[in-house]
């Protein structure tokens, strides 16, 4: 009797046949064994083995005898060695070489999925399935799949091998059909081939939507920030625009043809260092230079603006003009696209200011007031200019870029910097106004536009996550694992917020405490080590017992960190005084962007009041957020693989493809695909679909649904080991459907056909 049967897990019912047990690795064993291959079977049947040699590579080659724990194997080379028969694992029958989707295979050992990828590879087919996931292997030269005829190809399903296009076009169909959000997440270490994949994801979407020759992605070589692009879909299907965030910093904004020129042509990529620092022959944003180029002689005199030479922020790099681009004209295009998307010209003059506060902050300098080398900045032009701009007191500025204030006990008591303390206040200043007016812009960009056209909330996203490599700056948990397994403790260590009685308690994790740490004073990398070791060692994943350093096991392996420049770095950009002053400016916009600092909603989580959002604290916000963000879409992943270290075409080298099979869940994935029943249905619904299979057939008395199922599923041969039936559902192998469909299609032309001939038979 089936009493306590859960429906909803296919693996507590009582099996309508005894469940085969599949063994994936396919063991070899001495003795023989139930249901897996067999030493004596395989030397029988001259079968392929893999067969781990001494120096830990995989050779293929066939079984020739075997004694006691030893057996004899023929190499492919011609070899003949000995080898520990548990060293041996059944490889794939040669029939099976290089399918396309690895759960095809009847052994699944990592041999044989390492060589299968290999034989892909080799023949410029990069793209594997491994079940729901696609597996990209970087070329790392260009292969010729990405024409316009494989976009035709995919669009008309014309070709079922893998590709990004399939996945990309599945995703498409899924939004459309169901109307759910999509997401594109992709993964894969530092340089195998994200960005890539993710560029490739847009160009075929780009390809069925709206903007035909819009560029839609920039080319970086390596990404600094995880990014998070939304593509969104009108009613129709056709693309109404989309939006880009960064982990960093959230960047939102619609692409339609004027803000493309916009943000795209005006602000290049968003870096906020670049608007302090620049490398020789770069330049920093070219609306500093359009600014100085192109404002009318009024504009110039209310800003009190120069010539790009006469900012240190703009000569510093040696390269002020850029040949056949003339500065001037573009910033009247600039101005007429803001006036395009709606930012009136008290706005636009309010932006304008900003800029040039900017560049006349860079030109403030320092001079030493006293034997500690403390600095004061000096009263001139630059400080008075800088000063009205933001809308402050010239003494009002000087004071915030030369002094700090820190807590002591219950008291903040101000100190004064040091040259290079200032210069570094004096450009966090700069780039967080640069940053808040760009943020600002997007949103009012975004405003205007969606009160222009509702975008119906369909879209896409692609997750261009970061290499692991990135794992170095503490900022880059990775995500593949949260995709992956549960490691809600590793999640911990970096986050852990404790409720208690309802009560948010201080959360307890390393972003918490580098934060906590920052703000103490004496505080050093010394101190954030050991207070660290202090509060995690009792997390698994945390090993803290090398002085400075300590270790997070992430699921790639143990990342190590060195807490050198933790502190320096999770400080900037921002002190307090300068955000105070900010919000006690006179301007509007200033205002605003000390209100939206002190606004952040995690401040309500942490004790941190008055003091500003750390770097630490802004990420942590935006993962909750992305994570949050993605969970109401419906996920496609992709896991991109760097065959070899030296970016080389045609090398595979197999130890670190497997390492990354690993890391990415590839295996775990494949078993879950292979023994799972993805589809699942109510008896109920399963048996008034397929009914209809019984028209040419017998007819069928029964009357309840669970019957009419079992009988269906007989009657169509619908092997025992794809299926399991509970009281009330029914649980399907992959593919099952489709046939099943299929049979379905057939029937209803049957009875078509059976219709036309009564027809004839009347008439
Ligand atoms: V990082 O984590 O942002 O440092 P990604 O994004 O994983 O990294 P990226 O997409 O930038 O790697 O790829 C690295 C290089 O591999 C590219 O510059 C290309 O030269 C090369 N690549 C990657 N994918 C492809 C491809 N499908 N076809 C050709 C490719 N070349
Ligand atoms: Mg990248």
């Amino acid at each position: 009797m089936r009493k306590d049967v859960n429906v909803d897990s296919p693996y507590n019912l009582d099996a309508v046949e005894e469940k085969k047990g599949e063994d994936l690795e396919g063991k070899i064993e001495v003795k023989g064994g139930k249901g897996t291959a067999n030493v004596g079977y395989f030397i029988n049947k001259k079968l392929h083995v893999w067969c781990r040699l001494s120096n830990g590579m995989w050779a293929s080659g066939t079984v020739q005898s075997t004694s006691g724990e030893e057996s004899i194997v023929s190499l492919s080379n011609g070899n003949v060695i000995k080898v520990c028969t548990s060293q041996l694992l059944p490889a794939n029958p040669g029939i099976l070489e290089g399918v396309n989707d690895l759960i095809q295979l009847s052994y699944l050992n990592e041999p044989s999925v390492l060589h299968n990828l290999k034989c892909r590879y080799s023949h410029d087919m990069i793209y594997s399935k491994a079940g729901p996931v696609l597996i990209a292997v970087n070329p790392f030269k260009d292969v010729q799949i990405y024409g316009k005829d494989f976009v035709t190809s995919y669009r008309e399903k014309a070709t079922d091998s893998p590709h990004v296009f399939a996945m990309a076009d599945n995703a498409y169909n899924e939004m459309m059909n169901d109307g759910l959000n999509q997401s594109i997440i992709i993964s894969g270490e530092s340089g195998a081939g994200k960005t890539e994949t993710a560029k490739f994801a847009m160009q075929y979407l780009a390809s069925l939507g709206a903007f035909g020759n819009a560029k839609t992605s920039r080319n970086d070589n390596s990404s600094r920030f995880g990014k998070l692009i939304d593509i969104h879909f009108t009613a129709s299907g056709k693309i109404s625009g989309a939006n880009i965030q960064t982990f960093q910093h959230y960047i939102r904004f619609y692409l339609c043809c004027h803000v493309l020129c916009l943000m795209w042509m005006l602000f290049v990529t968003f870096e906020q260092s670049r608007v302090v620092q620049l490398a020789a022959g770069e330049r920093s944003y070219h609306i500093f230079y359009q600014l100085c180029a192109g404002a009318s002689p009024a504009l110039r005199e209310r800003l009190n603006l120069k010539m790009a030479n006469e900012y240190n922020y703009l000569v510093q790099s040696d390269c002020l003009v850029i040949n056949g681009v003339d500065d001037g004209q573009k910033f009247q295009k600039l101005k007429e696209a803001f006036d395009i998307v709606q930012i009136c010209k008290e706005e636009q003059e309010q932006v304008f200011a900003m800029l040039a506060a900017v560049l006349w902050l860079g030109n403030i300098s320092f001079q030493v007031i006293d034997k500690e080398n403390h600095v004061e900045a000096l009263a001139d032009e630059a400080l008075t200019s800088a000063a009205t701009l933001i809308g402050c007191a010239p003494h009002e500025l000087m004071q915030a870029i030369s002094t700090y204030r820190i807590q002591v006990g219950k008291d903040r008591i101000a100190k004064k910097l040091t040259l290079q303390q200032a210069i570094g206040t004096r450009d966090a200043l700069a780039k967080f106004i640069y940053a808040s007016l760009f943020d600002w812009l997007v949103e009012q960009i975004n405003k205007s536009l969606e009160a222009g056209k509702k975008h119906i909330g369909r879209s896409i996203s692609i997750l261009d996550i970061y290499g692991f490599e990135s794992l170095k700056d503490l900022e880059g948990i990775d995500w593949s694992k949260v995709v992956f397994e549960d490691n809600q403790e590793c999640l911990d260590l970096f986050e852990k917020i404790e409720l208690e009685l309802g009560l948010t308690k201080k959360p307890l994790g390393i972003l918490s405490l580098l934060d906590e740490e920052s703000n103490a004073p004496n505080s050093t990398d010394f101190t954030l080590a050991n207070k660290l070791k202090q509060h995690l060692n009792s997390n698994s994943y945390f090993k803290g017992d090398r002085g400075r350093a300590f270790g997070v096991l992430h699921f790639a392996g143990e990342v190590h960190y060195d807490t050198n420049g933790f502190l320096d770095k999770n400080r900037d950009p921002l002190s307090s005084e300068v955000v105070q002053l900010l919000s006690s400016c006179d301007s509007q916009l200033p205002q605003l962007f000390a209100k939206k600092m002190f606004n952040q909603p995690l401040q309500s989580i942490t004790s941190l009041d008055t003091t500003m959002q750390s770097v630490a604290l802004q990420f942590k916000g935006q993962l909750f957020k992305l994570m949050h963000q993605l969970e109401s879409t419906r996920p496609h992943f992709i896991c991109c693989i760097k065959p070899n270290s030296k970016q080389l075409p045609g090398t595979y080298e197999e130890d670190l493809v497997l390492q990354q099979l690993r890391c990415c869940g590839i295996f775990e994935v494949i078993r879950i695909s292979r023994s799972g029943y993805p589809t699942r249905m109510t008896n109920q619904a399963f048996s008034e679909s397929y009914l209809i299979l019984f028209l040419l057939s017998e007819p069928i008395v029964s009357q309840d649904s669970l019957s009419i199922s079992v009988a269906l599923l007989k009657q169509f041969n619908v092997l025992p080991q794809m299926y399991q039936i509970g009281y009330t559902k029914l649980f399907l192998r992959t593919g099952q459907i489709s046939a099943l469909e299929d049979r379905r299609k057939q029937v209803l032309r049957g009875v078509i056909e059976l219709n036309k001939g009564a027809k004839i038979v009347c008439g």
